[in-house]
């Protein structure tokens, strides 16, 4: 093969392999209990491997309305309810004013690496409202304005003590505030059907920051008759920006087509 056609073939090949697709990602959190662990909230041993610990951050173990944390890599990651205010949304006072809450499972312990990315999580209480759910912001570290980030969300509830082998779906909409409620993702699981893969309840889509360099996005139940808005771990990851990959793949083909024969030459 032609010198040439080798060197554009493999920037071709670099620019597309897996490995260069599969950069770090920006930011990776594990949603925690605050207070129920393995064995303990302060133990590490809740946090899966390659992610950063994120808990609410109250004193008490009352269900939360907002919670705010900035990690050690910059990142500030806060969660707000979000109440519909539905008169129906299971109390017998009406509109219950909404709150969210965490749990800690004993399972599961069948994905290779993140059994404690999915068996701990926040969710949103009942007293949300059937359309009700959690908005999260996401600020700091490497975010830039007016800029698209492939955004991921874990989402799984091994068991509920009153829900024993049941297997309901839940779902849930993920939507950006920041551009006009666009959806963003939606998150899908079997409750008691374990995770046999790390990504099996992962769930990424595209998200924009505003001006300031914020992520907004809302998580809004869409199951009827059940909860459905957990979120167990997040992930942000940069997009390759379309200018380099063109620039890397043009410079790939004019290489190769520099080697092409030209018009009566021989080979
Ligand atoms: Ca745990
Ligand atoms: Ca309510
Ligand atoms: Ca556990
Ligand atoms: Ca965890």
């Amino acid at each position: 093969m032609n010198r040439h056609l080798l060197c554009g073939t493999a920037m071709l090949c670099l620019a597309l392999s897996p490995a260069a697709a599969s950069a770090a990602p920006l930011l990776a959190v594990d949603i925690n209990d605050r207070t129920v662990g393995d064995p303990a909230a302060t133990d590490p041993g809740n946090t899966a491997p390659g992610f950063e610990a994120w808990s609410i951050d109250t004193g008490t173990t009352a269900s939360a309305t907002t919670a705010t944390r900035t990690l050690a890599s910059g990142y500030t990651v806060k969660f707000d309810v979000s109440d519909d205010h539905d008169p129906n949304d299971g109390g017998s006072a009406g509109d219950n004013p909404g709150a969210f809450d965490d749990r800690d499972r004993v399972v599961p312990t069948t994905a290779p690496t993140t059994n404690q990315l999915y068996d701990d999580f926040i969710f949103a209480g009942a007293s949300a409202g059937p359309g009700g759910g959690l908005d999260l912001h996401v600020s700091g570290g490497a975010l830039q304005p007016n800029t698209a980030y492939r955004v991921s969300i874990y989402s799984y509830d091994g068991i509920d003590a009153t829900m024993g082998t049941a297997t309901p779906v839940r779902t849930a909409a993920w939507l950006d505030g920041n551009n006009a409620d666009a959806p963003v993702l939606v998150t899908n699981f079997t409750v008691n059907l374990p995770p046999l893969t790390d990504d099996q309840y992962k769930f990424t889509g595209v998200a924009v920051t505003d001006a300031s360099g914020q992520l907004f996005l809302k998580g809004r139940r869409t199951t009827t008759g059940d909860l459905s808005v957990y979120v167990n771990g997040i992930e942000v990851n940069a997009i390759p920006e379309p200018a380099t990959l063109a620039l890397v793949l043009v410079s790939g083909l004019v290489t190769i087509g520099a080697a092409r024969p030209k018009a009566g030459q021989r080979r």
